[in-house]
């Protein structure tokens, strides 16, 4: 965060969304007070109960036609406009807030609730309906189609990409998570050794909150407005 900063990484999880009304995963009234985790976000559950998961998908899926991104989005992506040196944006979250909010390059890296994965031949697509029905695969023509998200045991999408931006990053900023789920929730320690500075926005502090070098608490539709500006004065 000094005028030498060329490169930053920013992570963001679900705080980043709460503002905008889609609600986050651990806290109280969560997803995961709603659903246990292991029946709707594992590969295992969704073989037990494949309607059950699919259920859950479609209605958030079809809840992203109602909210709208927030301040934090859309600062974030005249970051990544303005800013003279690289920004990659990395996402935990599955909506399509960051992209709405005008950026233009997102690597979600738990994938996305708009893109399906046919089991059958594998192709992932542009998907904006419900599953439940067992639609066919646009690919294949197999009605073999899940939400095309990342699961626990399931390895996150574009590792290698995000290790090498961390490894040469100047700044590693995380957004509106808990730092409660790997390897997304090492990835300050991933930068801290590569020599970054390292900076935390969220409500309260993470689990993570003592790997960063600082610190700010409250909301994203404040704290990430604030820093964007800061980060362009320099
Ligand atoms: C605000 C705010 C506001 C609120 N403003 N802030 C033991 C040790 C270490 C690892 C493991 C272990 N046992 C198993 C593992 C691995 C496992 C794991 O991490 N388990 C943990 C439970 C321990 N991980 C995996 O299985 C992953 N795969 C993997 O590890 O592969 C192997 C591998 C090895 C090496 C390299 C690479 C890979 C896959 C994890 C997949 C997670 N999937 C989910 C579901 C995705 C689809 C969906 O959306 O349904 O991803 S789970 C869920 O958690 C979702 C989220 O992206 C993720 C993180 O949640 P997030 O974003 O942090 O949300 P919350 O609710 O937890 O927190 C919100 C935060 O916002 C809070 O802090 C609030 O305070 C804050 N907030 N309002 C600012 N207005």
């Amino acid at each position: 965060m000094t005028n030498d900063t060329r490169s930053i990484v920013i992570l963001t999880g679900a705080g980043i969304s709460a503002e905008s009304g889609i609600d986050t995963f651990r806290s109280a009234g969560g997803l995961w007070e709603q659903h246990k985790v292991e029946d709707v976000a594992t590969p295992e559950g969704f073989g037990r109960d494949p309607e059950l998961v699919l259920g859950f998908y479609d209605a958030r899926r079809a809840a992203l036609a109602s909210v709208e991104p927030n301040a934090a989005h859309r600062a974030l992506a005249r970051l990544a406009s303005q800013y003279s040196g690289d920004v990659l944006l990395v996402t935990q979250n599955v909506d399509d807030l960051h992209e709405r909010g005008g950026s233009k390059q997102v690597l979600h890296m738990h994938g996305e609730l708009k893109r399906a994965l046919c089991q059958s031949c594998e192709m992932r697509s542009a998907w904006d309906a419900p599953m439940l029905g067992r639609p066919k695969c646009p690919i294949c023509q197999s009605p073999s189609l899940r939400p095309d998200v990342v699961w626990f045991g399931e390895m996150p999408y574009q590792m290698e990409r995000i290790y090498a931006a961390l490894s040469t990053c100047d700044l590693f900023v995380s957004i509106g998570t808990s730092g409660a789920v790997y390897p997304a929730a090492g990835f300050v320690q991933e930068a801290r050794g590569a020599g970054a500075a390292t900076l935390e926005l969220n409500l309260e502090p993470s689990e993570g909150s003592h790997f960063f070098a600082e610190s700010r608490h409250g909301r994203a539709s404040e704290l990430v407005p604030a820093w964007v500006d800061e980060m362009l004065a320099n």
